[in-house]
């Protein structure tokens, strides 16, 4: 006898930073469920019913019949299916003695993107580049963000710590290397960005598009700079050089935490608009008029995106971004570049304001070219010849986790072919592509449908302040197995607790180290109370809920276990059984 029942679920599509939120139709009979229907949700705080054509096809990528269900490991030259256990023997077999004979730094490890919207990656890869503990970790971060968390992490403190721009609220946008039309949003995380700059224009606003090329976005603004590609920094100190001569530095809410206005403002003298025109080509009136433009606006703000990043000088112009919004005082203030106060995850949300640790840089330098870390990661850009060039800490194996540094990568053709040259390759993801295919061992995760989620990294730099958790839509099939799981035993393996140990140890590790840290801080509103009796309160749960709702509970929005009777308890699954969400309001501050 068969039932067949439709139902909705709720998810929020992690395919990229814009967080829309998905209404999903289930159809089909316990064990037989197919989706049938994805649109976005209108009832959605964040996104309000907005969806592009990639969130539609997430039936598409989970009945994909090239998305791996089963481990797979090269034997002659050929990938066979095998069970998981056979999987990680394999792995533990082949890893242990490299470690043993060549060190800890001959296995490297790449993380890529889709890692950044998913619970296992933010809360189990850390256990993991721990267990591995070498230097060779590398990330798809060093070709995008690095230089805008490098200078965020000096400016204010922690790498994610970015201000965002208030779309929004403000009167000016002047926007440089992004294409949020192409994109959908990038370090400003929003859904319908084309809407949020329509509306701008709408109520009379201007939008500046600096870029080399009249991309979709400039084709909507108000004004587009064609600049001479990794002329960003010219022009940014050219501006700077303008507000100064022009008596137009006001730094307005910020001002009583900035040091140093004189010697940026000394640092801009040479750089005037005829001085830089010839490296930026454009015109000094018109250098001269963005300047004014910009202190004349009752509420301004800067954004760089990859465009900036991915440039030589791209920490410079990243910091000159945020020079800009503090001498126009338009940092940390609505309508300017603020600092979202995200529910969960954020360390500019624990601790005592205005102490922390800062950033430091290049502790340590990778070894073929001395090139330094940033963030605990050497750039990717070194991961080729750290395989192919012989010699004393040489990697010779390696674990990729969701990435495809193959394609995106600088000098892919010398990493593909180095690559092959491997003694292992563990690679932690559902497709044999370009990269992929070099692998020893494939270890597939489960679809977005089969996931949880929420969007513990990119909620940290959103627009507004906003906490969506959805539970896994779709229950797993026979035979696979959850990431967070993979990446525990991975990590089991590696510290040499055997093949077979219960991935609950290296959880119950991580919820215990950030109880630790929580009643720890003497900002939490758990400080001092027993670890014992949060994690009893947490329940009989493992993986990501139990951490999630923990971070969120005892974030700045939280009920902190009861310690803040008017906070939210978001409740995760199994306490409520359909996606929750909550909001607070608009405005947002750091601590
Ligand atoms: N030429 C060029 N290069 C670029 C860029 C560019 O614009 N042009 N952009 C740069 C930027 S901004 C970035 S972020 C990087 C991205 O660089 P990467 O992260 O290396 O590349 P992606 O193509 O995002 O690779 C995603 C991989 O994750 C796998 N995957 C998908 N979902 C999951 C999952 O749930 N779990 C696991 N374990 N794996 C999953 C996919 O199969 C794929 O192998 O590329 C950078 N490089
Ligand atoms: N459809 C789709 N959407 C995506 C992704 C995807 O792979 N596909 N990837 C996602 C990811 S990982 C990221 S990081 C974001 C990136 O999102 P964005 O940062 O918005 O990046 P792009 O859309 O590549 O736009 C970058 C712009 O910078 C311009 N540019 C290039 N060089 C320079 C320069 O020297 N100076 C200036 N001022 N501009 C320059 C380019 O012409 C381009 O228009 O997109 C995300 N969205
Ligand atoms: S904009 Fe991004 S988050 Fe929204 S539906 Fe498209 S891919 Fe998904
Ligand atoms: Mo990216």
């Amino acid at each position: 006898m068969s039932t067949t029942a439709t139902r909705t679920a709720f998810r929020t599509c992690p395919l990229c930073e814009a967080g829309c939120g998905l209404e999903v139709t289930v159809a089909g009979s316990n064990g037989d469920e197919r989706v049938t229907r994805i649109r976005g949700d209108r009832d959605d705080v964040f996104s309000h019913g907005f969806i592009c054509p990639k969130g539609s096809t997430l039936r598409q990528l989970h009945d994909d019949p090239d998305w791996l269900r089963r481990p797979m490991v090269r034997r002659d030259g050929r990938f066979v299916e095998v069970t998981w256990d056979e999987a990680f023997a394999e792995v533990e077999r082949r890893l242990l003695p490299i470690v043993e004979q060549r060190g800890r730094d001959a296995v490297a490890v790449y993380v890529g993107n889709p890692n950044a919207h998913s619970l296992s990656g933010l809360l189990y890869l850390r256990p993991l580049i721990r267990a591995l503990g070498t230097t060779n970790v590398f990330s798809a971060s060093t070709v995008d963000q690095r230089p805008k968390e490098v200078s965020s992490g000096l400016m204010f403190g922690g790498g994610l710590t970015v201000p965002v721009p208030d779309v929004d609220r403000t009167d000016f946008l002047l926007m440089l290397g992004a294409n949020p039309y192409a994109s959908n949003g990038s370090l400003a995380t929003a859904p319908d960005w084309p809407g949020r700059i329509e509306a701008l224009i709408a109520r009379g606003g201007t939008l500046v598009v600096v870029d080399p090329r009249r991309s979709r976005t400039a084709e909507q603004a108000t004004q587009h700079v064609a600049i001479r590609p990794g002329a960003d920094p010219f022009l940014l100190m050219a501006l700077v050089n303008v507000l100064a001569a022009d008596d137009l530095v006001d730094t307005g809410p910020a001002g009583e935490y900035l040091a140093g206005v004189d010697e940026v403002v000394a640092l801009a003298r040479p750089f005037t608009p005829e001085a830089v025109a010839a490296v930026t080509g454009v015109e000094p009136g018109t250098v001269r008029k963005l300047a004014r433009d910009l202190a004349a606006a009752p509420r301004a703000c800067v954004y760089g995106r990859i465009g900036t990043t991915t440039a030589l000088y791209g920490t410079i112009t990243s910091w000159l971004v945020d020079v800009l919004n503090a001498l126009t005082g338009n940092l940390d203030r609505p309508g300017g570049a603020m600092f979202t106060r995200a529910a969960a995850g954020a360390s500019n949300t624990r601790g005592r304001p205005r102490y922390g640790r800062g950033l430091t840089v290049h502790r340590r330098r990778s070894r073929v070219r001395g090139a330094g870390e940033t963030l605990g990661e050497l750039p990717v850009a070194c991961l080729a010849e750290e395989i192919d060039t012989p010699g004393e800490g040489q990697v010779r194996a390696l674990v990729t986790v969701a990435g495809n540094p193959v394609l995106s990568t600088p000098n892919a053709g010398r990493l593909d072919a180095a690559l092959a040259t491997l003694d292992l390759y563990v690679a932690v993801d559902p497709y044999i592509n370009e990269t992929t295919r070099h692998a020893d061992v494939i270890l597939p995760p489960p679809t977005p449908l089969q996931k949880s989620h929420y969007d513990l990294a990119l909620l940290q730099l959103a627009l507004r302040n906003v906490a969506n958790y959805s539970p896994a839509v779709l229950p797993l099939a026979d035979g696979q197995l959850d990431e967070w799981k993979i990446l525990a035993r991975l990590a089991l393996i590696t510290q040499g607790m055997g093949a077979g140990a219960d991935p609950a140890v290296v959880d119950d590790l991580v919820v215990q180290t950030l109880i630790g840290a929580a009643v720890g801080d003497e900002t939490s509103p758990v400080a001092g109370r027993e670890p014992a009796e949060i994690l009893a309160l947490l329940g009989e749960r493992t993986g990501p809920e139990r951490l999630i709702d923990l971070m969120l509970r005892t974030g700045p929005h939280g009920d902190g276990f009861g310690a803040r009777p008017g906070g939210a308890t978001p409740a995760v699954p199994p306490a409520l059984p359909a996606s929750t969400r909550y909001r607070k309001s608009g405005a947002c501050r750091t601590a």
